[in-house]
């Protein structure tokens, strides 16, 4: 799916702004123009804008409006409105007419508004906006109806994960507009020696002609919607050389400019290589999460994010837990970071909620979610989004799934031969395993291309304890290895909260000092593991996440606080990334 752009045959209209909005209690009425509500900022969520807990608590629906005018328009171009994303669920309205629905809060769609659109009046948008998760959504929640005394029954919406479920029009919305003839797809596969291949996808029967350059400079052209070719000399993408080409792409009246990348991804026994050389992954698991504007697409946050990983020898990091905004992607692909491009798909067990608390009745997982037709939909419109940008380099198809439960393989497999059979550059596809699925149960291991492990011994588990948690990690890895040793392994979350400002000179739990040695007592670990290939700490900065009696207002592991100051840990961490032997260890 391409992202909408202005050029000389596309026009994109911003619908960005202050948009009105109301919470709601009972079903919305579209065909009436929405009075009184208050005004909401989109794209934001709206958690965090007014204050209360009606709003930042709100569970169910709610409704945002705006109106626009067109500008002047051609018979011959077709209306296209879209909505990076709406989070979680999103019923759209125009002129008081249901355009459809879209299930899913990370990932795109659109609809072809051509004929709904009033083109001398003005124009009135309505999207009511569901933000449950239950059993058969993802992430996964729980929907339960409690009943307090005096107060009666209350719905409430436990998330099965740790990060605050922030709601609302997350990323931007546009109407966009082109030829009716258009470029529907470009898919492109470009590989380190230059190597490529390239196909277009039409709406209509135009002739398509391709060419890439570099900047004005033509390097290859060719005529039909199928290409295969090398260009010679061509600098191959990489983290310290993020060199990107245009590909430009023009079919009958209209045209597109893809940024391309020339990069080969594989994984080996040994580890996982980038254009032919051993890479070993700095960095994070990260979070879209930010002051104020919770989950909102923040390009300040962005760039802000990826340079403070730069400036400390990061070179990687992980979409946790859920597909990011295709700018920030493009700011990887533009800055040169490696991501493991994780779908939404987080809380897929049935044993604890969102902070670790367990449930008193467990049923089996696998027998209990009703997940796998929505998980096929997001992983393929995760691919079909994502699969031309050079920084991704790895499909995760879940996190932290109960993959030690029987009927995980079963639940998995199928999902494992989709994402390869989708895409183009068959990136290795993985997922990210809990401390509860071991060597010896886990079914869905057998199935990645490489191993990416969540431990979190020394904190969870022998609590305080660095000592025991380090001999712990170093015995897990050695029976992962010695029971998978074809597949390299990496560690995808280590770490331990810390309230920053708090000291201690024996370290103790939640103290700087606490966090820096856990993190480097584990590093030492690593370092001794030939099959490892690669470290990302949980979590790049502190977020926000369900209030529980283990969470001091979020969740604390990270290594820079919510307004991206450094604690003790992110210093260590700079001199351990940035020394020069170590990118090859
Ligand atoms: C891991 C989860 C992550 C949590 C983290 C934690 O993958 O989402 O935030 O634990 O507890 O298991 O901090």
């Amino acid at each position: 799916m391409l992202y909408p752009q202005n050029n000389r045959s596309r026009i994109s209209i911003p619908l960005d702004g202050v948009w009105r909005f109301l919470l709601l209690d009972a079903p919305h009425d579209a065909s009436q123009p929405l009075t009184g509500g208050r005004l909401m900022p989109v794209p934001s969520s709206y958690n965090d804008i007014y204050e209360g807990r009606e709003i930042r608590d709100h569970v169910g629906c709610v409704v945002y409006e705006r109106t626009f005018a067109l500008p002047p328009t051609s018979e011959d171009h077709v209306a296209i409105l879209r909505f990076d994303s709406v989070t979680h669920h999103g019923d759209v309205y125009l002129n008081g007419v249901h355009l459809g629905g879209h299930k899913g809060g990370f990932l795109p769609f659109e609809f072809d508004v051509t004929d709904g659109l009033d083109p001398k009046e003005g124009n009135r948008l309505t999207v009511v906006v569901d933000n449950i998760l239950d059993h058969t959504t993802l992430p996964v929640g729980t929907v339960e109806e409690r009943c307090f005394p005096a107060l009666g029954a209350r719905r409430v919406n436990l998330p099965n994960f740790d990060f605050f479920n922030y709601s609302g029009i997350h990323r931007p919305v546009s109407l966009n507009l082109m030829p009716k003839a258009h470029i529907r797809d470009i898919t492109f596969d470009g590989r380190g020696d230059g190597s490529f291949s390239c196909s277009v996808e039409r709406v209509g029967d135009e002739p398509v002609e391709i060419s890439i350059k570099d900047g004005t400079r033509l390097l290859w052209s060719g005529t039909g919607s199928e290409q295969r070719g090398v260009v010679h000399a061509i600098i191959p993408w990489d983290v310290d050389h993020p060199k990107l080409y245009d590909l430009e792409v023009v079919s009958g009246e209209d045209a597109y400019t893809l940024s391309v990348g020339f990069r080969s991804v594989e994984a080996k026994k040994d580890g996982l290589y980038l254009n032919g050389e051993r890479i070993y992954l700095k960095g994070f698991g990260k979070h879209e999460d930010s002051p104020v504007g919770g989950r909102r697409l923040d390009q300040v946050y962005n760039v802000k994010d990826l340079a403070l990983m730069k400036w400390m020898g990061a070179n990687s990091l992980r979409t946790c837990h859920y597909p990011y905004s295709e700018q920030f992607l493009d700011l990887c692909d533009r800055m040169g970071i490696l991501v493991i491009d994780e779908a939404p798909a987080v809380g897929m067990h049935t044993t604890f909620t969102a902070t670790g608390m367990k449930i008193d009745v467990h049923t089996p997982t696998w027998e209990t979610l009703r997940t796998a037709s929505h998980h096929r939909d997001v992983m393929s419109d995760l691919i079909r989004r994502d699969k031309n940008h050079p920084s991704v380099i790895m499909w995760s198809i879940a996190n932290e799934p109960a993959s030690e439960e029987a009927g995980a393989r079963r639940y998995f497999e199928p999902l494992f031969d989709l994402a390869r059979a989708l895409d183009p550059q068959k990136r290795p596809v993985t997922f990210v395993t809990h401390g509860e699925a071991s060597w010896d149960t886990c079914e869905v291991a057998p199935l990645c291309d490489v191993l990416v492990l969540n431990r979190y011994f020394g904190w969870y588990h022998e609590e305080g304890n660095i000592e025991v948690g380090a001999a712990l990690l170093s015995q897990e890895l050695d029976c992962y290895h010695a029971a998978y040793p074809n597949l390299p392994i990496m560690l995808g979350e280590f770490g331990a909260d810390a309230v920053s400002g708090l000291h201690d000179s024996t370290p103790t739990m939640f103290s700087e000092e606490f966090q820096r040695d856990l993190v480097a007592a584990y590093c030492t670990v690593l370092d001794s593991k030939g099959y490892i290939f690669g470290e990302h700490v949980w979590n790049f900065a502190d977020f926000a996440t369900a209030e529980s009696v283990k969470r001091v207002q979020g969740n604390k592991k990270g290594v820079f606080t919510r307004e991206r100051k450094p604690k003790a840990c992110a210093w260590y961490l700079k001199d351990r990334w940035g020394r020069e032997n170590h990118e090859n260890r």
